[in-house]
């Protein structure tokens, strides 16, 4: 069973893992993801998790106890663990990605926040034989913090685990039609029910029963649209 562990200083914020796909494969002990508070690891009283940049510069940086405290906290058994730190300078987030990250049994999310985490937490995880740290960012943007990031992963890596998708023929359908020779995800326009809408006809060829021809249409339409999106 895969276990997510995620650090946050804004718990709430995580609440919608507990929703729908993700709740439903907590249930049915598929997964189990925990939401941690950072600032319980705090031992001041303003629970004060940032402090000024060594070196000058705008902006704060998280102190490295905390995270040290919270990290060891959730990987306290001798198990292996995969520690993934959301920052914009980590490695892109892709589908590889987050199969390799279905593939594991225990994840832990760190959300960072201000001007990121001391660098040397994830130096000092590297280090250690039971962990490997990835530094990962989901896009080219400026976020609040890691955890709109961290949703992103689990859902992608989540619904890639056997039985917590209902139907595990739409997992079949993405690794051929909908991937492209770069691997990039791909996608045929669907239609339904009605056959013409609004003066709209759905395309003649997918109601001629001919499997073969509609899987050429599809595929040549896909790629027709993987270029209309990388052209600009
Ligand atoms: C961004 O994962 N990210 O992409 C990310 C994490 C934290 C802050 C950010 O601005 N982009």
């Amino acid at each position: 069973m895969l276990k997510i562990n995620i650090i946050s200083i804004f718990p709430e914020y995580l609440k919608p893992l507990e929703l729908s796909l993700l709740g439903k494969a907590q249930e049915k002990g598929l997964i189990e993801i925990n939401i941690h508070d950072l600032r319980k690891h705090t031992d001041d009283v303003h629970h004060s998790v940032d402090d000024t940049p060594y070196g000058g510069g705008a902006g704060m940086v998280m102190s490295p106890q905390p995270w040290g405290l919270a990290i060891d906290e959730v990987s306290e058994s001798s198990e292996h663990f995969d520690l993934i730190v959301l920052t914009p300078a980590g490695k892109k987030f892709d589908q590889k990605m987050a199969k390799n990250f279905a593939s594991k049994n225990n994840l832990i999310f760190a959300c960072g926040r201000y001007e990121g985490i001391d660098a040397r937490v994830s130096q000092y995880y590297a280090s250690k034989s039971n962990f490997t740290v990835y530094e990962v960012s989901i896009g080219d943007y400026v976020l609040g913090g890691g955890e709109v990031a961290t949703m992103v992963i689990v859902e992608a890596t989540a619904r890639l685990i056997p039985g917590v998708l209902g139907n595990p023929d739409s997992l079949k359908e993405e690794s051929h039609t909908l991937t492209n020779k770069d691997g990039s995800l791909v996608e045929y326009p669907s239609y339904t029910k009605p056959a013409n809408w609004r003066g709209l006809d759905v395309p003649a060829i997918l109601l001629s029963g001919n499997h073969g021809e509609i899987e050429k249409w599809r595929i040549k339409e896909a790629e027709r649209r993987t270029q209309g999106l990388t052209e600009e």
